[in-house]
């Protein structure tokens, strides 16, 4: 069984983060272990939440898998708490081979999440040289590579930003969630190879949180099971479309994935 280390926020209600990785990689046949980063009463989207970042706690717990030998096929981080946080974390990913993927989870729709700031984004920056494939979104992409926003994505700019993010040194980026002008939503994925694979579908025009979130938790679980960047991406983008179908309402206590999760589990097996 393939070993997952996922490593982002617990918010306890507002699916998303670890409450969206820990079934999904567990429907994909991973065993999962999970570092939380932070603990919040919600994501940042209800206002107000309670949180405890556990910055200092992150290596220490690293050590202590380290000291009982546990290793991991792959680590996936995503939201952290504050820019402390991405020293910690990358010192955590010292301690680990496997293959990292970084879900460099900051904002939406060209702006900051509450709580992220300026320093967040140049420490988040650091942390994507360590990372293998990274998985922004259209706002994140334009943070980290200086690019300005643009609601609407045409190739060129998909193009533009995909250089900018292969410019960290990564196998390859995967931009989440762009939407075109025509309707169109879908990936734009960039290797460092020179290829690219890409997905559109008809977009539904409505906000639904923590697709980010589990995107990347597909991605990771197809990768580490075997598949490609491709194959794996746009397995990801089919389970957010179908999830996206069956959740009756954008609401901020998230997205309705638990019914499709047989529909991931056979797809594995086909
Ligand atoms: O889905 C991204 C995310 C993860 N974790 C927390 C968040 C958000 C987005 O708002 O607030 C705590």
């Amino acid at each position: 069984m393939k070993r997952v280390l996922s490593v982002q926020d617990l918010s306890c209600m507002g699916k998303c983060s670890l409450t969206v990785a820990l079934p999904v990689l567990s429907a994909m046949g991973c065993a999962c272990s999970v570092l939380p980063t932070a603990i919040l009463s919600t994501h940042t989207a209800f206002p107000n939440p309670v949180c405890r970042s556990l910055t200092g706690d992150l290596l220490p717990i690293g050590n202590h898998w380290k000291s009982v030998g546990a290793e991991f096929d792959a680590v996936a981080v995503g939201y952290l708490a504050d820019p402390d946080q991405a020293e910690q974390v990358g010192k955590v990913l010292d301690l680990f081979a496997g293959l990292r993927v970084l879900d460099p989870a900051m904002g939406d729709h060209g702006r900051l999440y509450s709580g992220q700031t300026p320093e967040h984004v140049a420490a988040m920056a650091r942390l994507c040289r360590r990372a293998d494939y990274l998985l922004p979104n259209l706002t994140e992409a334009a943070l980290l590579t200086g690019l300005p926003y643009r609601e609407q994505a045409d190739a060129a700019y998909l193009e533009e930003l995909s250089e900018g993010l292969l410019s960290y040194g990564v196998k390859g980026a995967v931009i989440t969630g762009f939407t075109r002008g025509d309707g169109q939503t879908g990936f734009y994925g960039a290797l460092a190879d020179g290829s690219r694979v890409t997905y559109q579908a008809h977009q539904i025009p409505k906000h639904f949180h923590g697709t980010g979130d589990l995107f990347a938790a597909v991605f990771t679980g197809a990768l580490v099971t075997g598949h490609g960047v491709g194959d794996g991406a746009t397995l990801a983008a089919r389970f957010v479309e179908r999830v996206i179908g069956v959740t009756e309402a954008a609401t901020p206590y998230g997205i309705a994935f638990e019914p499709e999760l047989p529909w991931l589990w056979e797809q594995l097996r086909k």
